[in-house]
Order: structure tokens, then C-alpha cells, then sequence
């Protein structure tokens, strides 16, 4: 029989942060609604949640690993919420880009969980749709991954 070990869906005692970007703020704070409402329902206390803004997705990076480093309250898991949307321009590359690589780089080197809420669309609907109209609510998917990826590292 092999060894198997799993995260939990149990946030109870734990703190998170989520940090969220303000630019296209309508389906952000969707995707942040989401997010508490997620991590409520699966024990974490209203007080252990910090609420950061910033300017835009590409600022994400940066507030994450100011939050890890030098927050008042360190939080056991961070969720990165924002939405980029393709546009016409090669300014999306740039930005979507750059936002996971800083996030993923934030996450590997600190070793605080870093979960990616960050939409990536082509169109404004496709975001809204994401963001809690038809095809879910990535807020929800990231927060439920920063809990259980909390839950699993305590673990292992
Ligand atoms: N920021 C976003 O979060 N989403 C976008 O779609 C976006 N677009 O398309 O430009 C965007 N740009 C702003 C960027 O994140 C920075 O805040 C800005 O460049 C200042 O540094």
C-alpha cells in the first residue's frame, strides 16, 4: 500500500491574506467576495483575513512579498486575485506574464503558499463569467487551494 498524504479543506486557526489588484475592480471584488465567503465556510475566522489593494495585476508580485516579509500579521497562505484582459495590445503579455512569474517566484522562494486567482481572458465576458456568473468563481478555486495547501505542508 503506498503512502498517500492530502491537504484538508479545514482553515480553522489560520491566517490569510488575500491580495487583489484594483484595475477592472467589478469582477475583482467578485473573485474577492468569493474568496472570504470560501474561506469562512471552511473555518477561518473573519478577524484571521487581511484584505490588500493594489494598483494592478503587475503590482501583485511586489505587495505579496512585502505582505510575507514585513506584514504586521504573517499569514499562513496568500491568495493573488486580479484580471487581465487581452484587449488589443501586447501589453497583456507583458502584464499576465510578469504577474505569475513574480507569484510563482514570491511562492518558491519564501515557501509561503501562493495561490493564483488571477484571471487571464481574452474578453471582459469570459472574466465575468469566471468570476461568478457561469463558469464558477475563481476567487472560490484559489482560496480553497490556499487553505488545503496549508493544511497539506503542516503535513508533510
Ligand atoms: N492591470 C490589470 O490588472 N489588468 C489589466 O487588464 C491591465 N491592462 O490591461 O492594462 C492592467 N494594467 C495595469 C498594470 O497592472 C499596472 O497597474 C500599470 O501598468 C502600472 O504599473
Amino acid at each position: 500500500m503506498p503512502t498517500s498524504i492530502d491537504g484538508h479543506l479545514t482553515g480553522t486557526g489560520k491566517k490569510f491574506a488575500i491580495v487583489a489588484a484594483r484595475f477592472n475592480g467589478a469582477i475583482v471584488e467578485s473573485l474577492i467576495s468569493g474568496a472570504v465567503d470560501a474561506l469562512i465556510r471552511n473555518g477561518v475566522r473573519d478577524q484571521d483575513i487581511l484584505v490588500v489593494r493594489c494598483p494592478g495585476a503587475w503590482e501583485l508580485p511586489l505587495v505579496v512579498r512585502q505582505v510575507i516579509d514585513n506584514g504586521k500579521k504573517k499569514p499562513d497562505a496568500i491568495i493573488a486575485l486580479g484580471c487581465v484582459i487581452r484587449g488589443e495590445t501586447p501589453h497583456f503579455d507583458f502584464v499576465a506574464g510578469e504577474c505569475a512569474k513574480g507569484l510563482a517566484a514570491a511562492q518558491a522562494t519564501s515557501g509561503v503558499p501562493v495561490s493564483f486567482g488571477v484571471l487571464t481572458t481574452d474578453t471582459t465576458e469570459q472574466a465575468q463569467a469566471r468570476a461568478g456568473l457561469k463558469a464558477g468563481n475563481k476567487g472560490v478555486d484559489a482560496a480553497l487551494a490556499a487553505i488545503e495547501m496549508v493544511d497539506l505542508l503542516g503535513r508533510l
